[in-house]
């Protein structure tokens, strides 16, 4: 395993950090053993809580809490951050997010308030932080909005470091362990953060469905039990895939009348490699990001390769940017009409699906490389919505705290209730997909790569599934300056922004 060194820039960048972070560490610790005693009651809203829940027991007399967003949109599920009363009982989202709010408000003696930012246009709302950033205009303690967007926020310098505001508590089990570790510098610095608190994070999250027709048609059993006994793997897709392709109107001619193994956008093979544990890029044990190809080569080449030979190359994978023409949704009503035995798909596509295709499908994990591979990973998109905290925020103790609560109450109100009532919808009974479906949610893993674009790693890949021709070897050495230059500005960025 080669291991590149690092520049005496980056040295001096990371000792200066290090001397920086030693004190704030020591005082979270202490202040967290304090609160963990009265905490303890609060635990019985959040089951299977390994660490303690750490809540503040403080209450804000009244104040206004004011959170700018612009996230929600996505999959017609609406705002996440949100409702005033009138519009609360408009759907089964905005009585969970009002609920949330209230029983934060109540609990801290708070109100929340959120003003709904242009959504459509990254620049707009950056540049509308920004400004009132420059202006040191102290309207919004918090700010709701994409991760990506939320990174060049963090290179504006326009975020505080959640991790010098203790009462984030970011070790608590309804903040994101995945944004937490991929996002954070040396475990140090940290300019976003997401979880419970938020939805969009999970809709956007691909996850694989199968046909239930093609399974029974062809003897398989539904995936679920081997699934839960770990041995979902490439291999064993790729073998069921092979019984669905077929002529199905014997014309001697492969087309959209015919069944086919797997129907995939080209960004599913990078959501292969990641949910196979091989993202472009890795934290390393000091918690510093690495290109994954000079990290840990024989890992990514390994994975890469078993995508090109089982699906890049299969004539049973039907890639809907080069094969359809980009036609979605006809890709969408073959799988519809058992035309694809599997189908890789985001979890807030799952109700639409649902709705057009009754209880035709099930929901499963992206397979592991093999049964070796620990456990089953879903990947993170640059699509997730995460909470920052402006450089301006008046009080970034306050702001912590109260996210901090929103996200406590937000794992039995707005998680749940999407879950269930909307990306389960009427399909209550199928508790097995649901678990699927909880897995995908738990269990991500947020490619730095990948959701910040470095390197023009994604392009090489699309290229690759584009032309059939496996030159993965030779891209990544080419990518390698760029993919290492673009790791160094992100340094550079985190060591710079949030500084005092
Ligand atoms: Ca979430
Ligand atoms: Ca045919």
């Amino acid at each position: 395993m080669k291991k590149t060194a690092i520049s005496p820039k980056q040295l001096t960048a990371l000792i200066l950090l290090f001397a920086v972070f030693v004190t704030v560490l020591s005082s979270c610790a202490s202040k967290d053993a304090e609160k963990q005693e009265t905490a303890a009651d609060e635990t019985s809203a959040v089951q299977e809580t390994e660490t303690p829940v750490k809540i503040t027991d403080e209450k804000f007399t009244g104040e206004e809490f004011n959170i700018a967003y612009m996230t929600g949109g996505s999959y017609g599920m609406g705002n996440e951050v949100y409702y005033s009363f009138e519009d609360s009982e408009t759907s089964f989202i905005s009585s969970a997010v009002y609920e949330r709010n209230r029983l934060t408000e109540e609990r801290l003696d708070i109100t929340i308030k959120g003003t709904f930012i242009n959504p459509s246009e990254a620049t707009t709302f950056n540049n509308y932080i920004m400004n009132l950033v420059q202006a040191g205009d102290t309207t919004y303690d918090a700010i709701c909005n994409y991760l990506r967007y939320n990174y060049w926020l963090v290179q504006q310098q326009g975020l505080l470091n959640i991790r010098e505001i203790d009462s984030f508590c970011l070790d608590n089990p309804w903040w994101d362990k995945g944004v937490n570790e991929s996002f954070s510098f040396m475990g140090k610095k940290q300019f976003f953060a997401t979880g419970d608190i938020c939805f969009d994070d999970d809709c956007t999250t691909q996850i694989m469905v199968f046909s239930k027709k093609l399974h029974g048609d062809y003897g398989l059993e539904q995936p679920y039990e081997i699934v839960k006994n770990g041995g979902w793997t490439l291999d064993m897709m790729v073998e069921n895939m092979a019984l669905a392709y077929n002529d199905l109107n014997g014309d001697g001619i492969m087309d959209r009348n015919d069944s086919y193994g797997l129907s995939v956008g080209v960004g599913n093979y990078l959501e292969f490699m990641i949910t196979m544990n091989a993202p472009s890029a890795v934290i390393d044990e000091e918690g510093i990001p690495r290109f994954a190809y000079t990290y840990q080569p024989e890992k990514m080449t390994t994975v890469f390769n078993a995508i090109f030979d089982k699906l890049i190359v299969n004539p049973g994978v039907v890639v809907t940017e080069y094969d359809l023409a980009s036609d979605y949704s006809g890709a969408r009503n073959m799988f519809g009409n058992d035309q694809f035995m599997y189908c890789g798909i985001a979890i807030g596509s799952l109700e639409s699906l649902r709705n057009q295709m009754e209880d035709g499908f099930g929901v499963i994990p992206f397979p592991k490389l093999d049964e070796k591979q620990e456990k089953y990973y879903s990947s993170g998109s640059m699509w997730a919505s995460t909470y920052a905290v402006p450089v301006t925020s008046e009080n970034p103790d306050r702001t912590g705290a109260i996210l901090n609560v929103m996200g406590y109450y937000s794992v039995d109100t707005v998680t749940e209730t999407v879950i269930q009532k909307v990306v389960m919808n009427r399909n209550l009974r199928d508790i097995e997909s649901e678990e699927m479906v909880r897995i995908a949610i738990r269990e991500k893993i947020y490619d730095i790569g990948l959701v910040l674009a470095l390197g023009d790693f994604y392009i090489k890949i699309y290229d690759i599934a584009k032309t059939k021709t496996n030159t993965f070897v030779s891209d990544m050495e080419s990518i390698q300056p760029k993919f290492e230059a673009d790791i160094e500005a992100l340094i550079e960025a985190y060591t710079e922004a949030g500084a005092p």
